[in-house]
């Protein structure tokens, strides 16, 4: 019964789980659409790349980031089948405490509907300083977040499926 990790590689980015029996649903804001639409991207193209059939994934967008917690929510409990939804967003600091609060709703949030349905629910979300360092982190200098978003989902939907 006992299965125990073996060395350090276990844990390396390159192990991922093969995802052809997976579906997920990737729900991305609308809220500064070019860094989230590069974050879309990505997930999209490393979903499909590691496994996940073209037909199981659907993509939803929503008006911006607070509504990514509706979103996960409406998804998982209106199509069961999925197996994880993955949530692209970008919230960029701005002169009001808008920042915080979003951040910390969609954070919370995003976490309460992965517990409540025993499912992966991805915080895709990037929370920058400032529009710079989003684009690094969506396909620039600091890689794209919407693959690591991506692969995070494969390896917690097989996991949630073989433990
Ligand atoms: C209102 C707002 C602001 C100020 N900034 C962002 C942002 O940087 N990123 C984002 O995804 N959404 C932002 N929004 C919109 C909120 O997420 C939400 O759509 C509205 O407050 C309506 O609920």
């Amino acid at each position: 019964m006992a299965t125990q990790l073996k060395n350090l590689s276990d844990f390396s980015h390159t192990t991922v789980p093969d995802g052809k029996n997976y579906k997920f649903a990737i729900a991305v804001a609308e809220w500064n659409a070019a860094i989230t639409g590069s974050l879309y991207d990505g997930a999209l193209k490393t979903l499909l790349s590691n496994g996940v059939l073209e037909e199981n994934i659907i993509s939803v967008p929503v008006p911006g980031s607070f509504e990514l917690t509706g979103a996960a929510e409406i998804l998982l409990s209106k199509r069961p089948e999925l197996d994880g939804v993955i949530c692209l967003g970008c919230v960029i600091q701005g002169e009001t405490r808008h920042f915080d609060f979003i951040c910390q709703a969609v954070a919370s949030g995003l976490t309460d509907v992965s517990i409540k349905h025993s499912k992966p629910v991805i915080f895709g979300v990037l929370t920058t300083d400032d529009q710079q360092q989003a684009v690094d982190r969506s396909g620039g200098k600091h890689g794209n977040k919407g693959d690591e978003a991506a692969i995070t989902a494969i390896k917690m939907a097989h996991l949630n499926a073989t433990v």
